[in-house]
């Protein structure tokens, strides 16, 4: 358990390092892909949605949402992922969807830096955004 601090440049930062993003998306996405089948079902969506807390970062939902409220905004959010409406994710309409959520996040932030409590194995591309800047700052030059 640990605490971060990031705001709109971390993320954007973490977001615009091409290959560094996509392989932490591709990553999360086979990690997401329960079932191996090479693309992401509306069950396995939601379940990433709340792993990666974006309803609460982005969407700005707090826990005490009702079950059919969620569902709603879960149904919806799926379908933003869903770009030509075929029922399941594949890894292109993750990537795209999941780059602007990221730089959304990013606007929304804007320059007042947040605190988050992180777990230490939390995959969340907020905490991912964080350590590419740490790693950056303590590499250096
Ligand atoms: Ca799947
Ligand atoms: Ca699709």
């Amino acid at each position: 358990m640990g605490v971060i601090i990031i705001d709109g440049s971390t993320v954007r930062a973490f977001v615009n390092d091409e290959a560094q993003f996509k392989t932490s998306v591709d990553a999360q996405f086979v990690s997401l892909d329960v079932n191996n089948d090479g693309v992401l079902s509306r069950s396995e969506m939601r379940k990433a949605f709340e792993s990666m807390r974006l309803l609460e970062t982005h969407f700005g939902v707090d826990t005490t949402v009702p079950p059919e409220e969620l569902t709603r905004i879960y149904d919806s959010v799926f379908r933003s992922f869903d770009e030509d409406q075929n029922g399941t994710v594949d890894p292109e309409e993750f990537r795209s969807e999941m780059k602007k959520i990221m730089l959304a996040v990013a606007d929304g932030l804007g320059s007042s830096p947040i605190q988050m409590a992180v777990e230490d194995d939390d995959q969340s591309f907020l905490k991912k955004a964080a350590d590419l800047e740490a790693a950056k700052i303590s590499g250096g030059s």
